[in-house]
């Protein structure tokens, strides 16, 4: 297979509406979450097994096989959360790490050509992801959460902004706290799309909730 790092213009459209979830972010199975979601429009998908009641080892594996398996059915890339390894081992399209896992060169190095993205809170941090080989950046939390006891203090649109106004392109998406009140605000910085958990996870219907966050985005999406 002819591989190659994805282009810009392409990895921007899929960031528009990143859904991010572990079987520790819903009461219901996570299968069906999904599925939902990807219903509703989604445009890619992060498997973020970690926390208070994550699976791990073989049954992390299965689920992340499974999921997969739907985004694949769907047409929708398949991103894992920080393990490395298990990215490889079942060859998913791309992998997403924080400040404090693994070095991102190294990763860039050990995975070739998969989509990488890497969650930046300061502009050096931006300036070195990008050094380093990142395709995305993650820039959060914008507001507060509740879903990341280790998140740092909120920042709003601050650091977005800063990126653009450096004439940094690279694909950016915020995350943390975003719904579909406060969804347009995130664009309207400059980012190319909104990244989420409990938004879509823990919504009475996560197709109806996703299908309504896009369409609170499309249009300061154009504008942009
Ligand atoms: N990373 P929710 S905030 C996974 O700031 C994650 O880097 C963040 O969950 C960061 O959409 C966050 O439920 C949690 O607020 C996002």
């Amino acid at each position: 297979m002819l591989e190659m790092r994805i282009p810009s213009h392409q990895l921007r459209d899929l960031l528009k509406l990143y859904f991010i979830m572990g079987s520790q972010n819903t009461d219901k199975d996570p299968r069906f979450v999904l599925e939902e979601a990807i219903q509703g429009g989604i445009t890619l998908f992060q498997f973020r097994e970690k926390g208070e009641g994550a699976k791990t080892g073989g049954e992390k594996e299965e689920l992340a096989r499974s999921l997969m398996q739907l985004c694949r059915n769907h047409g929708i890339p398949f991103i894992v959360n920080d393990d490395i390894d298990l990215a490889i081992a079942i060859d998913a399209d791309g992998v997403h790490v924080g400040q404090d896992d693994e070095d991102v060169a190294a990763v860039r190095e050990r995975i070739g050509d998969k989509i990488l993205g890497v969650s930046a809170h300061t502009l050096k941090e931006v300036e070195e992801a990008i050094e380093d080989g990142a395709d995305y950046l993650g820039i959060g939390p914008i507001f507060p959460t509740g879903t990341k006891p280790d998140a740092k203090k909120p920042q709003g649109d601050t650091l977005i902004r800063a990126v653009r106004k450096e004439k940094i392109d690279i694909p950016i998406v915020g995350i943390g706290g975003i719904t579909a009140e406060n969804a347009s605000f995130v664009i309207q910085s400059g980012a190319d799309g909104i990244s989420l958990i409990s938004a879509i996870s823990q919504a009475a219907s996560p197709k109806e909730s996703s299908k309504q966050l896009l369409e609170r985005i499309m249009v300061p999406l154009a504008q942009n």
